[in-house]
């Protein structure tokens, strides 16, 4: 049986989680992972992960760590090519926004989120909270303008596991308190992943 390590509040077990889900899989889920209870820095997890992050999966075919990598393993092992596609160039289309998801988008909120979405007091400066602010809308409008010319999802007309990573990431934006650009098209597009995918079940207002 799929074992999936982490804690739910952490916005890389929760797109394991969601693709789990989407796919219809039976796991076991263990949420006191990353917690005081079950450190991840502890050496029993260090050796399931040796960067002691969540999350972490177990099945017969051993262990993986990395979100987006155990994302593309779950849909190769159970055929879901509607949700990682077959064909080279759809794939790496979907493959470039959950890089560019890991890459580019993580990289802009890390400062402002941990000071405004996490209340961390070690990210106190006004400086690196207003240009990381800045630097996450930028990066967030483009989001836009890609959404303004799909119309529909983040890597072309139909959902796929790009809308799984980007999706939750566009939720932590949503749900940081501080000044953002009205994007109409983000906007739709969480309207779309609502109606139309398990996102209500994985963008908690409690679990930015
Ligand atoms: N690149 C990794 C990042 C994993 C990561 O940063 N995990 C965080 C939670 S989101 C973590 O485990 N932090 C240590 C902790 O909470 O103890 C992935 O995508 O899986």
């Amino acid at each position: 049986m799929l074992r999936i390590l982490g804690r739910p509040t952490s916005i890389n077990v929760r797109k394991v989680l969601w693709t789990a889900a989407e796919i219809g899989l039976e796991f076991v889920h263990e949420p006191q992972w990353a917690t005081p209870a079950a450190p991840a820095a502890s050496p029993a997890f260090r050796r399931l992960n040796p960067n002691g992050l969540v999350p972490v999966i177990e099945d017969e075919a051993g262990v993986l760590w990395e979100s987006n990598t155990i994302c593309r393993y779950l849909a190769r092992r159970h055929g879901r090519g509607d949700l990682l596609p077959d064909e080279p160039a759809a794939q790496a289309r979907v493959e470039m926004w959950m890089d560019w998801q890991a890459t580019e988008l993580n990289g802009a909120w890390r400062y402002v989120f941990m000071a405004l979405g996490r209340r961390d007091p070690a990210y106190a400066d006004t400086d690196e909270i207003v240009a990381g602010a800045r630097r996450w809308n930028e990066v967030m409008s483009l989001l836009d303008a890609q959404l303004a010319e799909t119309g529909a999802f983040v890597a072309g007309a139909s959902f796929t596991l790009a809308d799984i990573v980007v999706g939750l990431s566009v939720h932590r934006w949503r749900a940081t308190p501080m000044e953002r650009p009205q994007l109409s098209a983000v906007e739709a597009y969480v309207a779309r992943l609502a109606a139309e995918t398990r996102f209500s079940d994985f963008a908690r207002p409690e679990t930015p």
